[in-house]
C-alpha cells in the first residue's frame, strides 16, 4: 500500500477559502519563515540561500531550471528555492542506529514527509533480507555488490541507469559512459514524464531539442505566451519577468484550464520599495482557460484567425521567413482552413470571440515568446502540441530574432543538462561516434528502454538491476502498484539519494542505498575542492559549487560514486574512472571533446555567468532534412470526454517540490491541510449531487479497459471548465495506467487521466 502524508492523522480540518492576494510578496515571506523555523534552519538557511545564483561563485539553486537575472547579483530568489535547499540542509541526520531501530516493513507504513523528515542519509547501507533491516556496508563492498551483480548478468540490457534531473554535467556525462561501456543505452530519466514531447517535437520542426530563446528575450519580447505552468509555485522567478514584462506594457496571455496565482499579481520578492509598500504588479492581460487537453484546437484557432486575416492584410503573416526558412506552410495553411470555427470551439472548449482575441494579441506583436511545461506535454498528442505552437510562431517569423521563439519551462535544474550530456535512451548516432572515438569505447546502437518500458521490463523478467541517480521512482513513474512489483522483481536495486524516500522501501532482492553529497555541499578530491556544472531552461551552462560541510563525513560524490560503481563492474576498463574523479576539470575536458557546443568547456564554463550553448536553431540553421523549419499539419485530435467522464490532470501543490511534500497546503489555490482532494467545475458536482467537502470515488478507466480507484477524495468546487479535474501527483499515480503513455513520446498520461467521479459510499 501507498502511504502518503494526506493518510496521516490530521489535527486540523481541511479548509477551502479562494485565494485573492498576489503571488509572492509577504504571503511567501512569512511562509518561508515558519519553514525556516521548524527545520531549525534559520541561522544557515539564510547564509547558504545568499550564496545561490551568485555570480561569483555560490551553488545553483536546485529548485527549478529558471535561468539566473542576467545581473547574477541582483538577489531573486523565492520561496520554493529556498525551501527546497533548506530541506537539503537540515540538521536532522539518519545513521546506521535509526536503521538499526526500524524494519523496512515498519518503515512501509510510514507517510512519505515523514521518512523525508528524518534527515539525511549518512552512510552506504545494504538490505538484509534475514533481518528486514538496512545494515551498514562499505563503499567498497558496495561498489562489489553493484559491479558482481552487473557483470553477472547475461546482457548488458537487463541492466536499467535511471536519472532524475539533479545530477550535474559532470557526473551524468561519467553515467552515461558506465552505461554504454557496458553495452546499453537503457538510460530511462524523469524526462520521459516530463519535457520528452517537447523535445521530440523542438528536434523534428527545428532541429533542436530545446528552446531558442533566453532572459533577454524574454526581457525585449511585446507578447508571452504562457501554456499549462503553475509559474508561482514551479517556476516562480518567472513571476519577476512577467512583472517586469507588464510594467514595460507588453501583453501577458495565459492559457491554462485552471487561472493560477501567475495569471494575476504578484509583489516582486527583491523589490523592497514594493514589499514594504505591498505593491503589486498585474502578470496577466488576457486569461485564456482551454478544457484539458485543448490547447492543439485553440493554437489552431489562433493559427487559422491569423491566416484570416492575412488575406486582406499582408503584414499579418511574415512571408519572406516562411518562404526563406520554412517548409510545409501550404499543407499547414490547408489543415488550418479546413478546421471548421465550430470544431475549434468544441475542441478547446474556448469560444471564438475568445480565441480571436489571443489571436489579435499575437497578430499585433512584433516579437512574441510561446512558453509552456506539463499542461502541454502529458498529454497523448503532446508532440503535435508543442509542434503547433512552433507553427504559430512561424507564421510570423518569431524566430532567430531578438525576443521572440519557443520557450519550454523545463522542470528539474539540471534536466535540460542531462540531455545534452548523453542522457538518451534513443540516443543520435552522431553522438556515439563522437564519444566511441574520444572515449575508446564501442558503444551500442540499439536505442534502449526509457521509464516506462523499463517498467515493463521489470515484469517480464528482461530487467534484472535498476540504478536510480537521484529522484524516488517508486512514487514519480505512473501505476504505482505496477510499479512497485516491477521494482520488487528486480534482483539488484540501488538508490543513490540525499533523504530516505519510498524508493528505498520498495526494493528489489538486494538493495543498496548510497548516499551522496548535495548541491549545497563542499565536494572535496584529491585536487581539491571541485565544482559541478548545469545547464538551464535557456542552455546557459555555469558552475556550481557547495559551501557547507557535509552533512556526514562518509558520503561520496554524485562522479566518485558512479566511478565506483563503474571500476567494480567494468574491471578491464581502459577508462580513467579515478582520474577523473580527482579533478572534475579532466571529465570536463573529455566532454569538450565530445559534446557540441562545449569547445573550451573549462575556460568558458568559469566566466562569471557561465556560456549559453550554441543554438543554431536561433541563427536560423536548421539541422532538419530539409535544412529548414518544418510546419506540421497534424490533425486535431478528439479531446472532449465522453459523457459522464471527466479529464483528469494530475499537478503539484504549492508546498510540494515533486514526491517531497513540505505540507498539506496549496496556498494559491487556497486550500489547508488537504491533499485527497478533487478541484471539479461547479455544474459537474451538482450533475453529481455533490458539495465541498464531499468524500468521492474517482475511477480512472485504461485504454486497455481496466480501472483504478481511489477513494475519499473530497470534492472541491473550483473556476474549471466543465468536464475538467484536477489533483495532486505522487498520489494520483495510482490512477495512471502503465499502459497509458502517448504514441508520439512515449510519456504517461498524467494530465489526460479519463475518470468518473461518484459519491463515496458508506464506509
Ligand atoms: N516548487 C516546485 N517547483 C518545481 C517542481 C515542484 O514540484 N515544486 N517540479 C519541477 C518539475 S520536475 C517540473 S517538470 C516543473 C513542473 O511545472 P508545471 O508544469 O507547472 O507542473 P504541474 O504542477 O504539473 O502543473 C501543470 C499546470 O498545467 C495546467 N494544466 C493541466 N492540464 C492542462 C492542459 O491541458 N492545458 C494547459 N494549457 N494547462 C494544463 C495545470 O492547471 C497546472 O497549472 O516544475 C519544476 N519546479
Ligand atoms: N502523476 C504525475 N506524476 C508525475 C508528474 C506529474 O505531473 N503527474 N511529473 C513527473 C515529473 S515532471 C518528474 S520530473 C518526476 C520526478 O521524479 P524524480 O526526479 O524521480 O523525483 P523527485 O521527487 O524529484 O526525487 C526526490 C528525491 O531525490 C533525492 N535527491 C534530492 N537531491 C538529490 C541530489 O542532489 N542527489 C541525489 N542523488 N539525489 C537527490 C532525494 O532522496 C529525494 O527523495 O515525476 C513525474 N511524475
Ligand atoms: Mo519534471
Amino acid at each position: 500500500m501507498v502511504v502518503t502524508s494526506s493518510e496521516e492523522p490530521k489535527a486540523e480540518p481541511p479548509q477551502y477559502q479562494p485565494y485573492r492576494h498576489p503571488a509572492a510578496g509577504w504571503g511567501a515571506a512569512k511562509s518561508v519563515t515558519g519553514f525556516l523555523v521548524r527545520e531549525g534552519e534559520y541561522v544557515d538557511g539564510p547564509r547558504a540561500i545568499m550564496k545561490m545564483n551568485h555570480e561569483d561563485g555560490g551553488f545553483d539553486c536546485p529548485g527549478c531550471a529558471w535561468p539566473d537575472d542576467i545581473k547574477g547579483l541582483r538577489l531573486d530568489l523565492c520561496e520554493n528555492g529556498i525551501k527546497h535547499v533548506t530541506w537539503e540542509m537540515t540538521r536532522k541526520r539518519v545513521d546506521r542506529a535509526f536503521f538499526a531501530a526500524h524494519s523496512v516493513s515498519e518503515l512501509s507504513g510510514w507517510s512519505d514527509f515523514a521518512l523525508e523528515d528524518q534527515g539525511r542519509l549518512t552512510e552506504p547501507m545494504v538490505y538484509d533480507p534475514v533481518t528486514d533491516h538496512y545494515v551498514p556496508i562499505s563503499w567498497q563492498d558496495a561498489f562489489e555488490l553493484v559491479g558482481s551483480t552487473l557483470r553477472g548478468l547475461d546482457d548488458p540490457n537487463h541492466a536499467a541507469f535511471y536519472t532524475s534531473g539533479r545530477l550535474g554535467n559532470e557526473a551524468t556525462f561519467l553515467y552515461q559512459l558506465m552505461a554504454r561501456e557496458l553495452g546499453t543505452n537503457n538510460l530511462p530519466d524523469c524526462s520521459n514524464m516530463c519535457h520528452e514531447a517537447s523535445g521530440r517535437a523542438l528536434q523534428a520542426a527545428l532541429g533542436t531539442g530545446k528552446g531558442t530563446v533566453d532572459l533577454k528575450d524574454w526581457e525585449t519580447t511585446d507578447a508571452l505566451f504562457v501554456l499549462g505552468v503553475n509559474a508561482a509555485s514551479n517556476a516562480p522567478r518567472m513571476l519577476t519577468a512577467l512583472a517586469m514584462a507588464h510594467r514595460r506594457g507588453a501583453q501577458i496571455v495565459h492559457i491554462n484550464p485552471l487561472v493560477e496565482a501567475a495569471a494575476r499579481r504578484t509583489i516582486i520578492p527583491h523589490d523592497f520599495v514594493d514589499m514594504a509598500l505591498n505593491k503589486s504588479t498585474r502578470t496577466s492581460t488576457l486569461n485564456i482557460q482551454p478544457r484539458i487537453g485543448g490547447d492543439m484546437a485553440l493554437l489552431r484557432g489562433m493559427a487559422k484567425a491569423v491566416l484570416e486575416q492575412a488575406r486582406h492584410d499582408p503584414k499579418a503573416l511574415d512571408h519572406v521567413f516562411i518562404d526563406r526558412h520554412t517548409s510545409g506552410f501550404e499543407e499547414y495553411r490547408k489543415v488550418c482552413e479546413d478546421a471548421s470555427w465550430e470544431e475549434i470551439e468544441r475542441q478547446s472548449g474556448v469560444a471564438r470571440a475568445e480565441i480571436l482575441k489571443a489571436a489579435r494579441v499575437y497578430r499585433d506583436a512584433d516579437r512574441s515568446i510561446v512558453s509552456w511545461c506539463l499542461g502541454v506535454t502529458q498529454h497523448e498528442h503532446g508532440v503535435d502540441t508543442v509542434r503547433e505552437i512552433v507553427n504559430l510562431l512561424l507564421l510570423r517569423g518569431n524566430l532567430g530574432r531578438e525576443g521572440a521563439g519557443p520557450s519550454p519551462v523545463r522542470g528539474h535544474s539540471n534536466v535540460q543538462g542531462n540531455r545534452t550530456c548523453g542522457i538518451d535512451h534513443r540516443p543520435a548516432t552522431g553522438f556515439l561516434d563522437r564519444l566511441d572515438q574520444v572515449c575508446g569505447i564501442v558503444s551500442p546502437r540499439a536505442h534502449g528502454k526509457d521509464t516506462v518500458a523499463t517498467i515493463e521490463a521489470m515484469h517480464r523478467d528482461e530487467l534484472k538491476v535498476f540504478v536510480a541517480m537521484g529522484g524516488n521512482f517508486a512514487l514519480a513513474a505512473p501505476d504505482t502498484p505496477y510499479t512497485h512489483e516491477g521494482l520488487r522483481r528486480c534482483e539488484l536495486t540501488v538508490q543513490v539519494s540525499t533523504k530516505l524516500n519510498r524508493s528505498h522501501l520498495v526494493h528489489g532482492r538486494r538493495a543498496l542505498i548510497l548516499p551522496c553529497l548535495g548541491r549545497t555541499e563542499k565536494d572535496h578530491q584529491r585536487g581539491g575542492e571541485q565544482s559541478t556544472s548545469v545547464e538551464d531552461s535557456m542552455s546557459m551552462v555555469h558552475l556550481s559549487r557547495g559551501m557547507k560541510r557535509p552533512a556526514s563525513p562518509r558520503l561520496l560524490s554524485e562522479p566518485a560514486i558512479v566511478a565506483g560503481m563503474a571500476r567494480a563492474a567494468l574491471p578491464d576498463s581502459r577508462t580513467p574512472w579515478q582520474w577523473y574523479v580527482e579533478d572534475y576539470d579532466r571529465i570536463r575536458d573529455t566532454m569538450a571533446e565530445v559534446l557540441d557546443g562545449f569547445e573550451d568547456f573549462n575556460r568558458r564554463v568559469r566566466l562569471p555567468l557561465g556560456f549559453r550553448i550554441k543554438q543554431p536553431a536561433r541563427e536560423l540553421v536548421f539541422l532538419t532534412p530539409s535544412g529548414r523549419a518544418e510546419f506540421s499539419a497534424a490533425p486535431l485530435p478528439d479531446v472532449v470526454p465522453a459523457a459522464g467522464t471527466l479529464a483528469l490532470g494530475t499537478m503539484r501543490s504549492h508546498d510540494q517540490w515533486n514526491t517531497t511534500i513540505y505540507s498539506d497546503n496549496d496556498r494559491y489555490r487556497g486550500v489547508r491541510n488537504l491533499r485527497t482532494l478533487i478541484f471539479m467545475n461547479a455544474d459537474d458536482m451538482r450533475d453529481r449531487g455533490l458539495t465541498e467537502f464531499t468524500p468521492v470515488d474517482i475511477t480512472a478507466t485504461a485504454r486497455d479497459g481496466s480501472t483504478r480507484s481511489l477513494t475519499g477524495y473530497l470534492a472541491i468546487p473550483y473556476d474549471i471548465p466543465q468536464g475538467c479535474a484536477a489533483g495532486y501527483m505522487p498520489e494520483m499515480n495510482v490512477l495512471c495506467a502503465i499502459g497509458d503513455h502517448s504514441t508520439q513520446s512515449d510519456q504517461p498520461l498524467m494530465k489526460h487521466l479519463k475518470v468518473t467521479v461518484t459519491r463515496s459510499g458508506p464506509p
